[in-house]
């Protein structure tokens, strides 16, 4: 039994750690790791953080990409009340003026906020984010700065962009829009109206998280969980633009000067993708970081393994600990599911499960030792090949045990 310093991925800390990002939906910097000392080894999983960070953002356009645009906005008091609306000018090749869409994904601390914007008189648009390999995807937070859209989706990828499949749907009428249920009125639906009302004209967030009903009561190292927490790439498709109440009040300003889509956070929470299996991750093959302008911490995709796994995301026993069948941990018992080691002897150096010999067994040991060395065979390297004796003055697990007969 050894001390493991592992953060347990039970729903219990996966719920309260949800709440205190709901809490503080924009306190990104904060790091809510809990370490918890156990005494026999646990499920662990590794720091959550934004997946956005480090990366880059792919938008489909920016606010005066070909010259300067002017463009205007409005906001209100907190009681609904429209303010006066503020223009301002927009071009891409001007650093003081430019909305990239790498602004969604800096620090949401910086003063004064940075904002991506899209070209005028869109309706369509799509943020998407593309990782490097897999990753565990838990909760989106998206901060508008223009009203939010009216109709949109958000979709996930797990083979790197080739197919895609809804998470959610959003819209100010689900019926409308998708001739979908609206989860307000049906609990558990694929779309909702909760984050599509036209105030707050600036600041309003769209909020989704993986694990929220009917999945929130599943082993999150389940297949079932996994399906819908793995991803490679993620994306927002913008479907319809919402304007802001207040814009019906002055009629001198141009309407296409205020169509447009503008974000100022866009933060994907999730971590590394281990099974389980660990509790750090370190840089993956290949992988360029894109210059961050804050400190923020990239999350990074290759595991690190314990529980005598291996492989980019602990999907698979160490060479010589395949005695039984690779398992994920199990995130709601808190079991970590360790790889056995083959009793090969010393005389090998991995071994594969074989599942007639598992079975023969009663189900205890099913490992079979691969290329048994220094003149010894069986599953177990456990004898002296034809040819050679067992030298009984010495250790059977000595390089020497097996002399050749004369
Ligand atoms: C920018 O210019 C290019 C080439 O002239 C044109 O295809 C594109 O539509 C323009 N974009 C905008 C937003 O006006
Ligand atoms: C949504 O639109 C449908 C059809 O246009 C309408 O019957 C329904 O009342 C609307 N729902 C809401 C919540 O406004
Ligand atoms: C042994 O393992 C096999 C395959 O995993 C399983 O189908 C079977 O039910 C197990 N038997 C016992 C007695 O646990
Ligand atoms: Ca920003």
């Amino acid at each position: 039994m050894t001390v493991q310093l592992c953060v347990s991925l039970t729903m219990e800390t996966l719920l309260s750690l949800l709440a205190v990002l709901t809490a503080s939906a924009l306190a990104t910097g904060t790091n809510t790791r809990t370490a918890i000392v156990y005494h026999r080894e646990k499920a662990c999983n590794p720091r959550m953080g934004n997946l956005a960070i480090g990366r880059s953002l792919w938008t489909d356009t920016v606010c005066g990409t070909n010259n300067t645009e002017l463009y205007c906005t409005y906001t209100e008091y907190p009681d609904q009340t429209c303010k006066e609306p503020k223009c301002d000018k927009c071009n891409a090749a001007v650093h003081r003026l430019s909305h990239p869409a790498s602004a969604m994904a800096d620090s949401t601390f910086r003063i004064p906020r940075t904002w991506w914007q899209s070209a005028r008189d869109i309706q369509r648009e799509i943020i998407q984010l593309n990782l490097e390999t897999i990753f565990f995807f838990t909760h989106l937070i998206m901060v508008f700065k223009s009203p939010r859209p009216a109709a949109m989706v958000l979709e996930g990828s797990q083979d790197f962009g080739l197919s895609w499949r809804p998470y959610k749907y959003f819209a100010t009428n689900c019926t409308d829009s998708f001739k979908l249920e609206d989860d307000v009125q049906v609990k558990g639906a694929l779309c909702t109206s909760r984050y599509s009302q036209a105030f707050p004209c600036s600041g309003g967030e769209v909020i989704y998280r993986t694990m929220s009903p009917p999945y929130s009561a599943v082993d999150p190292y389940s297949e079932k969980a996994q399906d819908q927490l793995k991803i490679t790439n993620l994306r927002v498709q913008l479907l319809k633009q919402q304007s802001c109440p207040c814009q019906n009040k002055n009629l001198d300003i141009k309407p296409q000067s205020l169509a447009h889509y503008a974000v100022y956070d866009f933060i994907v929470k999730g971590s590394c993708f281990c099974n389980g299996h660990a509790d750090h991750c370190t840089p993956t093959e290949g992988f360029r970081q894109v210059r961050t302008t804050s400190k923020l911490q990239v999350v990074h995709g290759r595991c690190v393994c314990k529980h005598n796994t291996a492989g980019p995301h602990c999907e698979r026993c160490a060479p010589l600990y395949n005695d039984q069948p690779w398992k994920a941990a199990n995130g709601k018992t808190g079991e970590a599911n360790v790889c056995e080691k083959c009793k090969c002897n010393d005389h090998a150096d991995s071994c594969h499960f074989d599942m007639d010999v598992w079975l023969t067994s009663g189900n205890r040991s099913g490992g079979v030792c691969d290329n048994c060395q220094h003149n010894t065979e069986g599953i177990r390297c456990q004898r002296c090949k034809p040819g050679f004796y067992r030298d009984l003055k010495i250790p059977f697990s000595s390089s020497d045990a097996c002399k050749e007969t004369r």
